[in-house]
């Protein structure tokens, strides 16, 4: 019999989620059908490349607090309707799933969620996937269809969290010199030259497609990149914010930064009856090349 080269377990929580187990040569990764939520992803020999709170306690209806949660099909708070979920629909609707291949060092699954027009602030007929491929990078291809007959509004993002083990050893480059929307003051400005995390940040690049990198002496170095998306997001809640939010500890902060792929703010999309659009990342683990 040949060894288990790739394989996908359905796991039932206590909680009762249930989340695809997915192993194979290249890497592993943990899937939540709630929300098409992955909270780990482990490349061969490298450490998780997500970060999630252990504070998190996975309960149905509630976003889990770390992994990459789906934004869709609204970023942050609804435009018009209050009281709608931060962060659109997707996140806590259960997806229908399919195991699209399974081999030796890459598992591909396809998750789908629908909307009928009844959905409290999005009266659209939508639909949207996921093709999620697990292997020596996590690749997510999140592609919007327009099935109604009018323009349909969309801001989107792939909320990713990421560890970093000491916030004064982090760096990201391929920010330095953007544009930014500074959610907190509202303003806009140049990302600086030299960036640490030593304060709330919540800025959106309204820019920026190219190659992002976070790099870290203690944790791992992650490249994120990016097709279908101009904008990224950058938050870190520091230390205030954190006190105000769900399923994370005080100190929190100090362990994750979000880098999200998106379409916000100028980069939010129309589609036109019958269109679709596609987001896509790369998470991959990076070495630094060792100076001679
Ligand atoms: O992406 C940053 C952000 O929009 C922050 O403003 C903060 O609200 C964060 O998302 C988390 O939102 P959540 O609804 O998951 O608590």
């Amino acid at each position: 019999m040949i060894a288990d080269l790739s394989s996908v377990s359905v796991e039932t929580t206590p909680s009762g989620l249930k989340r695809l187990a997915i192993g194979n040569q290249a890497a592993t990764a943990t899937l939540y059908l709630q929300g098409a939520h992955l909270t780990t992803y482990r490349p061969r020999n490298q450490p998780d490349l997500l970060w999630v709170s252990d504070a998190e306690d996975y309960q149905p209806g509630k976003a889990i607090r770390g992994g990459i949660p789906i934004c869709w099909p609204w970023f942050g708070a609804h435009p018009e309707l209050a009281g709608a979920p931060s962060h659109g629909l997707a996140r806590t609707a259960e997806w229908d799933h399919e195991i699209v291949r399974e081999a030796a060092m890459q598992t591909d699954i396809r998750l789908s969620f629908a909307t009928d027009g009844s959905e409290p602030g999005f009266p659209y007929r939508a639909r949207v996937e996921l093709d999620v491929s697990v292997g020596s990078s996590l690749r997510l291809r999140m592609t919007t269809y327009n099935e109604d007959d009018s323009t349909l509004p969309l801001s989107e993002a792939l909320h990713s969290y990421f560890p970093v083990r000491n916030m004064d050893e982090l760096t990201v480059t391929g920010l330095a010199g953007h544009e930014y929307h500074d959610k907190l003051s509202g303003e806009r400005a140049r990302w600086p030259r030299v960036f640490r995390v030593d304060q709330e940040i919540d800025r959106v690049l309204i820019d920026q497609g190219g190659v992002i990198r976070l790099k870290q002496t203690e944790g791992p170095n992650i490249e994120i990149e990016r097709q279908g998306s101009r904008s990224l997001v950058v938050w870190n809640p520091w230390i205030e914010k954190s006190r105000t939010l769900s399923n994370f500890n005080d100190t929190d902060y100090q362990n994750m930064i979000c880098l999200e792929s998106a379409n916000v703010l100028d980069d939010a999309r129309t589609l036109a009856p019958g269109s679709s659009h596609c987001l896509a990342t790369q998470i991959s683990p990076f070495t630094e090349p060792s100076h001679a």
